[in-house]
């Protein structure tokens, strides 16, 4: 057993001062480690694959700030058109070109994108879209899935994933009934209980809105069939069909989920990548949808940030680098021989676990499974993921501090730092 006791003193003390100033001491509920114990650590810096923490001690970083870092934290071509930018200032508050240039970036990338509008997260974008979908058809119930995550706007915060279920969160206090009274909810993959929905609800269904490959309950896989046949239900009633590709959008391939399983929805929400690392949202669809938004139509959503310089730079920046030939199958093959070589050590440790990845997306549950939705990932056992995750972080890899989130590589990661991962992993799970 490798020396597991890392120095964590620096990071206990900042931890314990935030924890007087900041709900939690943290500005985002899941980074306080609740579900799996242990105090978080504090990061000083990050580099491609890697974080250093107050304390000097190196990880293997495979959370990347949640998504954004998918070209590696701080790559130096950010860093350098980010340093060009500020020269010209932080925020306009006006029209730039910049805006431009990364809508039409995203137009082109996206099946369904015909008109973008840029927010500042993921939150936001849900928001938009919901009161878009809602003006559109003129109907105010949505559906959503247990265990998907669309941001913490009240509408949403029903059977949520990310922090509300690490919290073990039912439904947040704080939202009122009426807020939550129009949302419907159905397990991931089942079909039949959406038809069923859309059966008892007739004509009052604004849309459908769904994580195309799950990211909030851990990492779970869209069903063979299981998108296609939403395509096919929201046409037959009517109702619009939304992608919430905050996390997947630009990971699960250039142009999202709906473009590597062939299912184009009408509205999509993006966040994290498209912004590389700096605050930006957006959605976008039809431009028949899009139209009625203000000022160009009567659906008011606005953001004093939205669109800002530095932003659109890191954003257009890191699209560029993503559109390099090849990163994508390299994504494929090192999040395949990691998700693999993970499940195939628990196997030989003698640990009950299933998983999987899709690109540079991946999860592990300690479970027989199969975990097709959230019910079927709460059987897992979070206790032992707890364990896994502080024996992995003593050891220097850094995973999501949640059993209900995914595992995320970049193209700054190399096969040696998966043959690391793999050789901390069957020395954590030999002594689970
Ligand atoms: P933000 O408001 O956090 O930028 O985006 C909300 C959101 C919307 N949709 C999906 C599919 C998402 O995954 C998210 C945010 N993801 C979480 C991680 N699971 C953000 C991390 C956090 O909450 O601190």
């Amino acid at each position: 057993m490798v020396n597991t006791t890392i120095k964590t003193t620096k990071s206990q003390e900042i931890f314990a001062a935030a924890q007087t100033l900041m709900p939690g001491g943290v500005s985002s509920p899941v980074r306080a480690f609740k579900s799996v114990g242990g105090q978080p650590i504090v990061f000083d810096r990050v580099k491609g694959a890697y974080i250093w923490d107050v304390d000097g001690n190196q990880y293997i970083d495979y959370v990347g700030t949640w998504g954004p870092a998918i070209c590696g934290h701080a790559h130096p071509e950010v860093i350098a058109a980010l340093h060009e930018a500020l020269e010209k200032g932080t925020s306009f508050g006006a029209p730039s070109a910049l805006e431009n240039v990364l809508a039409e970036m995203v137009i082109d990338a996206v099946p369904s994108i015909e008109m973008v509008r840029f927010v500042n997260s993921g939150t936001e974008a849900c928001m938009g879209v919901l009161r878009l979908m809602r003006a559109f058809t003129n109907r105010d119930k949505i559906i959503k899935f247990e265990g998907c995550y669309h941001g913490h706007a009240d509408t949403f915060l029903v059977k949520a994933g990310s922090g509300v279920a690490t919290l073990g969160l039912p439904d947040s206090p704080g939202v009122p009934k009426a807020a939550t009274s129009t949302t419907l909810t159905a397990p991931y993959n089942d079909l039949e209980s959406v038809k069923a929905l859309f059966e008892e609800n007739r004509d009052e269904i604004a849309g459908v809105i769904l994580e195309p490959v799950v990211g909030n309950a851990g990492f779970i896989a869209p069903d063979a069939g299981f998108l296609e046949g939403l395509r096919e239900l929201t046409h037959e009633y009517g109702a619009l069909l939304v992608f919430d590709e905050v996390m997947t959008g630009f990971r699960i391939a250039y142009g999202g989920a709906q473009e590597k399983f062939g299912v184009t929805p009408d509205l999509t929400t993006l966040g994290k990548v498209i912004g590389g690392g700096l605050p930006v949202g957006a959605y976008g669809g039809r431009r028949d949808i899009m139209s009625m938004v203000a000022p160009a139509g009567p659906v008011y959503q606005a953001g004093t940030l939205s669109g800002n310089p530095l932003a659109m730079t890191a954003g257009i920046k890191t699209l560029e680098l993503l559109q390099k030939p090849g990163t994508y199958d390299y994504l494929e093959r090192i999040t395949k021989k990691l998700a693999d070589g993970l499940l195939q050590i628990a196997k030989e440790t003698g640990h009950a676990a299933c998983g999987g990845q899709i690109s540079a997306m991946f999860g592990l549950f300690f479970t027989s499974g199969p975990v097709h939705n959230y019910e079927d990932a709460k059987k897992s056992d979070t206790a032992k993921f707890g364990r896994f995750h502080r024996g992995m972080l003593e050891r220097g890899v850094y995973l999501a501090p949640s059993q209900f989130e995914a595992g995320f590589t970049s193209f700054a990661h190399t096969e040696e730092d998966i043959d690391q991962t793999l050789a901390v992993a069957r020395d954590v799970m030999s002594s689970l």
